[in-house]
């Protein structure tokens, strides 16, 4: 009976596995905030409760409707089979914990967010057809391409918070930051199965309109949001340093103190080990990073440099008898200038 044969394979499932958990729900026709298409500005907000009409999930047949649906759950499953089978993190908490996203939110609206409060993700459709389109799994005119990379960066936003917590601004919110990066960079690595000299490190690219105008005017060719690999790019969206001592440091306040800026130091710095030591970013690079943040010794005001000389004992620590690998780790944190 079907009762038995389901009896079976949760028999099979070894103790302390969950299985891949996930909800998608559709704000469509639920906005949230109203915002002037001409002009980008906010109306007015009618804040209509998160998460919006369950659409998905994982334990459904899957679902045909929208292919925003299906482009999500693809990309929380493979975030979460990365977690899982490269560092053996079950979910984002560790503990199995279900990972929700609601898509379609609000009108027009150019971004994606992870809600700490709720423990789930937003994302938005973007303007459709001049600066940013669908964050959930966008298709441009022709071929399917995927924001694996987007979904990826908001989805740990959720492991940092369960682990290291990096408060969101200044140096730690900039680590915050560079740990989506880096790890979104990681996970479209890992998909695709690319060595570090075949993967492009880029963020966003695929959400982006190059040569287009912005909601409030602003003419931009960035090809993407952020690149790992040259943080302070021209065709980025972001004005990254590369360096400590690059002029794009940011010293303002605006953005939490520059998160979205300063996470191209560590960003690089992560770029430049992954390189050195070549091959898969995921199997050394990856691993020191990861022990790096959820070391017992970050905390939530954890500064560059802090983070910097944890890399390079976990580096020992994980690589004793290869200690190339902690030099190299030391030298990408003096390049950048941080050490
Ligand atoms: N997309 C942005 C991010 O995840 C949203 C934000 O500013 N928090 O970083
Ligand atoms: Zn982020």
């Amino acid at each position: 009976s079907t009762e038995s044969k389901v009896k079976a394979r949760y028999d099979v499932i070894p103790t302390g596995f969950k299985e891949f958990r996930s909800k998608i729900w559709g704000m469509s026709g639920r906005n949230c905030e109203e915002i002037n298409p001409e002009t980008g500005e906010i109306l007015g907000t009618s804040y209509k409760p998160l998460p919006g009409i369950l659409y998905s999930s994982s334990q459904d047949p899957p679902y045909e409707q929208d292919q925003d649906v299906i482009t999500c759950m693809e990309g929380l499953r493979t975030t979460y089979n990365f977690y899982k089978s490269v560092f053996n993190r079950e979910s984002i908490d560790g503990n199995g914990l279900q990972l929700e996203a609601s898509i379609h939110y609000a009108t027009r609206y150019g971004n994606a967010l992870w809600e700490p409060a709720s423990k789930q993700m937003i994302f938005g459709d973007g303007d459709g057809n001049s600066r940013f389109g669908r964050f959930a799994g966008f298709f441009k005119p022709g071929s399917m391409v995927s924001s694996l990379d987007v979904i990826a960066h908001e989805l740990t936003h959720g492991v940092t918070g369960h682990t290291a917590n990096f408060e969101y601004k200044h140096q730690p919110g900039a680590l915050n930051e560079s740990m989506s990066d880096v790890f979104g960079s990681m996970v479209v690595q890992w998909k695709q199965g690319q060595t570090v000299d075949e993967a492009d490190w880029l963020i966003g690219a695929n959400i982006i309109y190059p040569n287009s105008e912005s909601l409030t005017g602003r003419r931009s060719n960035a090809m993407c949001l952020r690149s790992l690999k040259d943080p302070s790019a021209i065709t980025n969206l972001e004005l990254q340093p590369n360096s400590m001592t690059s002029s794009r440091y940011y010293k303002g306040e605006d953005d939490n103190g520059g998160v979205h800026r300063n996470s191209g130091v560590p960003n690089f710095a992560f770029y430049k080990v992954a390189m050195a030591l070549g091959g898969h970013s995921w199997d050394r690079a990856g691993k020191i990073w990861y022990e790096t943040l959820t070391d017992s010794r970050m905390h939530p005001k954890t500064q560059f440099v802090e983070f910097a000389r944890v890399t390079i004992d976990q580096a020992k620590t994980l690589y004793p008898d290869d200690l190339f690998v902690a030099q190299v780790v030391e030298e990408a944190w003096y390049d950048v200038g941080v050490l």
